[in-house]
């Protein structure tokens, strides 16, 4: 991420209740262009994961989370079903649910059926479209919960409803905290921290494990996760009036397990020219263009992390193979 979307990470401020639950990022797509460019032309070349998110993209995702080697959704699921009622009873009868990034809508239904009266729900996700067809389905299923969908980008300023005098909790499953670079993921949890006093967040953790396991992960034999990268090629054709030739990049990831990360790149196959937003960007044959960190944690480590962020990490729930991480950390 750029210094700029750093200074802006996950500031949250609060509007009365109602005036929360904006119809779409405005200028999103304007943004993505500028992003885009501008990433483009910085060295090396970058663009940002939350890019990825588009319609297809979020649908792409849901299919990244059904490969055979891409163990955390399932895992994660595995942990919120097995103590759903020990995650509900620290979290506490009438709470207010903020869920960050709601992606598919799938993890936050073990805590809804075993929440004791819980006041409301209120989704965050950068796909407007995704995320309204998943209120639509969780209203369908759960008619005397209050949701409230918020369309937004939680890595920056999001409006919330004004504090309720309901515990505010928040829900961030997905590890996609892995996402951020350390000093990011600092950030956004300091926000939370403060957003979430009196209550606490929920949030799920990949580990550190072998990196064979890692590896293949994010390299699966289908080729959804290389899809999944490249659409940000073809959301850039759509949106950028870029003029990528799929067939010239390829999809390379790969866990550097100095920095605890696996890395994602488009790389360039043969020296070539693409216009972006009417300006051209040349690429050396071999060179990449950075698009995602994910960070892997201990459980040590990210309790420290959570620690200096403001919150007092308490219980941790992980499965038998030490694959995944659910940490509850209060927010005193
Ligand atoms: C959303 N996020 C936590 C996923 C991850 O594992 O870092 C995104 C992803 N990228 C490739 N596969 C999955």
């Amino acid at each position: 991420m750029t210094p700029r979307a750093q200074r802006s990470l996950a500031r949250f401020r609060t509007l009365p209740a109602g005036e929360g639950d904006a119809p779409d990022i405005p200028a999103d797509a304007a943004n993505f262009a500028d992003a885009l460019l501008a990433g483009l032309r910085s060295d090396p070349k970058r663009i940002s994961c939350k890019y990825f998110y588009d319609s297809e993209g979020s649908r792409l995702f849901e299919k990244v989370c059904g490969i055979p080697e891409y163990y955390p959704t399932r895992t994660e699921l595995a942990l919120l079903k097995a103590h759903a009622p020990e995650m509900t009873a620290l979290i506490g009868a009438e709470a207010e649910i903020v869920e960050f990034g709601a992606g598919a809508g799938e993890k936050i239904r073990p805590l809804l059926d075993a929440l004791e009266r819980p006041r409301a729900y209120l989704p965050i996700d950068i796909s407007g479209a995704y995320l309204r067809g998943i209120a639509a389905r969780l209203t369908e299923e759960y008619p005397a919960l209050d949701i409230r969908p918020i369309v937004a980008d939680f890595t920056r300023t999001v409006v919330l409803p004004s504090a309720s005098d309901a515990r505010r909790v928040g829900f961030f499953p997905g590890s996609t905290i892995g996402n951020l670079a350390p000093q990011e993921a600092q950030q956004f949890l300091a926000n939370a921290a403060n957003m979430l006093k009196g209550g606490g967040l929920l949030i799920g953790v990949d580990l550190v494990k072998d990196p064979g396991v890692l590896h293949a992960a994010y390299n699966d034999p289908a080729g959804i996760t290389a899809a999944f990268n490249k659409n940000l090629l073809v959301r850039a054709n759509r949106e950028a009036g870029a003029n990528f030739e799929l067939a010239r990049f390829a999809h390379y990831a790969f866990y550097n397990p100095m920095q605890r990360r696996i890395e994602v790149y488009l790389v360039s196959n043969a020296a070539q020219r693409v216009t972006v937003c009417g300006r051209t960007v040349a690429f050396a044959e071999g060179e990449a263009i950075h698009t995602e960190w994910s960070y892997k944690y201990t459980v040590e480590d990210f309790r420290r992390l959570a620690a200096s962020a403001g919150f007092v990490p308490r219980a941790v729930w992980c499965d038998a193979e030490r694959l995944f991480s659910i940490h509850w950390l209060e927010a005193a």
